[in-house]
C-alpha cells in the first residue's frame, strides 16, 4: 500500500519535472520555425479563401444549373416580407424549374411575379415555379420575377448575409447566401458589376 503510493507521487513528481524540461520559451529553435510554418500556412489558407470569394463572386451551382449572387434589400424594422433576387442560368439540355426554397430570416418562401395591369402593380405567387429553359439565363429582378420571404423573423441588415436554399425540379436542391444590399438598392444593374 505504502509502496503503490510512493510509487504513484514519484510518478508524479517524475511527470511535473518532466513537463517542465519539455517546456521551451514558446518560440526559439527548431519549434520557433514550425510556429512560423504554422502562422504563414494559416495566413495563406485565409488569404486563399479571400482570392477564391473574390473570384467567383458569390455564385452557387448544382448540376447544370448555375446561380449568379442572390441578394435582397435591408428592411425597416417591422417589416414582415422582403424580396429576393437570382441570376439563374441552365447550362444543360434539359428545362428546369426553380420550385421553391428556404431563407433563415423567414418563416415561409414563396416564388411570385410582379406584373401590371390597369395601371397597377400586383404580385401574384408562381404555383409551378419559375420555368428554366435549356441553355438560358433566367434573370429573377426587381420588376419581375421575385423570391418572396414571408413573415420575416427579423430585420435585414445591410451588409449581412443570409443563408438559405434553392429547390429546382430537376437538379435538386441547393445551399445559397443571400447578400443583403441597401433599402431601396435598384438592383444588379447599379449596385453590381456582374
Ligand atoms: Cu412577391
Amino acid at each position: 500500500m505504502t509502496k503503490t503510493i510512493h510509487q504513484t507521487a514519484f510518478l508524479a513528481v517524475s511527470c511535473a519535472a518532466c513537463d517542465k524540461q519539455s517546456q521551451p520559451s514558446p518560440i526559439n529553435g527548431p519549434n520557433r520555425q514550425i510556429v512560423i510554418a504554422a502562422r504563414y500556412a494559416a495566413l495563406s489558407v485565409v488569404t486563399l479563401a479571400m482570392l477564391v470569394c473574390s473570384a467567383s463572386a458569390h455564385d452557387f451551382s448544382i448540376g447544370d444549373i448555375n446561380i449568379d449572387h442572390p441578394w435582397t434589400r435591408a428592411t425597416p424594422g417591422g417589416a414582415r416580407v422582403a424580396s429576393g433576387y437570382i441570376t439563374i442560368e441552365n447550362f444543360g439540355s434539359k428545362p428546369d424549374r426553380l420550385i421553391g426554397g428556404a431563407f433563415e430570416a423567414s418563416e415561409r418562401v414563396e416564388l411570385h411575379e410582379m406584373t401590371v395591369s390597369d395601371g397597377l402593380m400586383r404580385m401574384r405567387a408562381l404555383s409551378t415555379g419559375i420555368e428554366l429553359p435549356a441553355g438560358r439565363r433566367i434573370e429573377v429582378k426587381p420588376g419581375g420575377y421575385h423570391i418572396m420571404f414571408l413573415e420575416l423573423r427579423r430585420p435585414l441588415k445591410q451588409g449581412e448575409k443570409i443563408s438559405g436554399s434553392l429547390v429546382f425540379e430537376r437538379a435538386g436542391t441547393v445551399a445559397v447566401e443571400f447578400q443583403v444590399d441597401a433599402m431601396g438598392s435598384p438592383g444588379v444593374e447599379a449596385g453590381h458589376p456582374h
